[in-house]
């Protein structure tokens, strides 16, 4: 099969070159330090924080045990406003922790929650916090949230799993909120194959995240509630400093991407283009496009048959909304209208990019892109 013809698929991975890894890997066979608090674990929270410019960042084992490990340190009790249109782990992180998810609707355009949109949700006595997702990177509305979160005195947390290397106003995110969680999955733009971190500028919290990630002995002695084994092993530790190190590449070469697609994609009928990035820095990990209701136009199901018949592997996202899937579906806290969550389900598909995509190839892509729609 040549390169016209192999079929691509969502999830061409940034996946750090072999040799160095293998260099990071003989170093730990040497030293026979594979886990529990090894050198790596703690080149990684230290690289992590100065690269974000964050007091603290704590490294664990992946981005939805980040979010469970937060909330437990917190001592949280009532509901969390969060939104629908997100990862299942977003929202199922809280029901671990015994938590109750109020599900907000998002921005039609920003596709995240916004400060109006939470306001109304908010019970005082009963809201235990806010948790806001930037969304394919997109800060979350950080300056009105963190206004009226500090108004109601309620703690404003991020999920930032697609936000390494994204800003707002010249502030990295990892710095909003009293805390922030990223995802160091394989298909994520820092990739420790698996692998998550906590960030936060509260040294208190830090001392109580350090302590509760780990039953072993450390530095850090926080009186806290519960300890999970969530530790980074040695190994991942290293993948995710090899991937820090290619990180600007990778940015600027999704980048080139990103712009790519947007120069072919604006203008043809039938779809439109999520600007994300706008003029901010991103790191551009995500294509993203809506079909738009058009008269004799493919729905979005049947556009991503098209492609597939065209060997382009494109994917719906967040599909069917997580207020709508179990357990939430059959349960009250489910039972909610969301119609720009319920719109960007149906409308929204996610294409190809990463390390091993060519411009060549988006260029094959928006080709059948243009077949089917025209
Ligand atoms: N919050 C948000 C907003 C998130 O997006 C996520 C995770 C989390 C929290 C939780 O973080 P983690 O606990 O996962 O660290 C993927 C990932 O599994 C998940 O990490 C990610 N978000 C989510 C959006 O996407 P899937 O099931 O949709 O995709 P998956 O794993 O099938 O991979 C996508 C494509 O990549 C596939 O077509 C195949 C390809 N692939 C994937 C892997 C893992 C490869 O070619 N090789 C690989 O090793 O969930």
């Amino acid at each position: 099969m040549n390169d016209r013809e192999r079929p691509i698929h969502v999830g061409q991975l940034n996946f750090p070159e072999c040799d160095r890894l293998l260099e990071a890997i003989d170093g730990i066979f040497e030293r026979r330090h594979y886990a529990n608090h090894g050198p790596l674990e703690r080149e990684l929270d230290r690289r992590l924080a100065e690269r974000l410019g964050v007091r603290h960042a704590v490294s664990v084992t992946n981005g939805t045990v980040a979010i469970m490990l937060l909330l437990s340190c917190l001592e949280l009790e009532g509901d969390v406003i969060v939104p629908s249109f997100t990862f299942p782990g977003t929202v199922q992180a809280l029901s671990w922790c015994g938590l109750e998810p109020v599900f907000c609707d998002v921005d039609p355009v920003t596709h995240n929650l916004s400060a109006e949109l939470v306001e109304p949700l908010i019970r005082p006595g009963r809201t235990a916090a806010v948790l806001g997702v930037h969304l394919w990177g997109r800060p979350c509305d950080p300056d009105g949230l963190e206004a009226l979160c500090a108004r109601y005195q309620i703690p404003l947390l991020f999920d930032a799993a697609h936000g390494f290397g994204c800003e707002h106003r010249g502030r990295p995110v990892g710095n909003f909120g009293l805390a922030e969680t990223f995802s160091m999955h394989a298909t994520k733009v820092l990739n420790g194959a698996e692998g998550g971190c906590i960030t936060t500028n509260s040294d208190e919290l830090a001392d109580r995240l350090r302590t509760s990630r780990t039953f072993h002995e450390t530095e850090a002695r926080a009186a806290v509630p519960l300890r999970l084994n969530a530790k980074i092993s040695e190994m991942q530790a290293a993948i995710a400093l090899c991937s820090l190190d290619e990180l600007d590449r990778n940015i600027a070469d999704n980048r080139a991407r990103y712009e790519r697609y947007r120069e072919r994609i604006t203008g043809l009928p039938g779809v439109r283009f999520v600007d994300y990035a706008g003029d901010e820095p991103n790191n551009y990990q995500y294509i993203v496009a809506e079909v738009q209701a058009a008269p004799g136009a493919p729905d979005r199901d049947g556009l991503l048959e098209a492609l597939k018949g065209r060997g382009i592997l494109a994917r719906r996202y967040f599909y069917p909304g997580v207020h709508r899937a179990e357990p939430y579906a059959s349960s009250p806290c489910g039972q909610v209208e969301l119609p720009s969550t319920d719109e960007l389900v149906r409308r929204l598909f996610q294409l190809p990019t990463g390390k091993d995509l060519q411009l060549a190839e988006v260029d094959r892509i928006c080709d059948a892109l243009r077949d089917v729609l025209t």
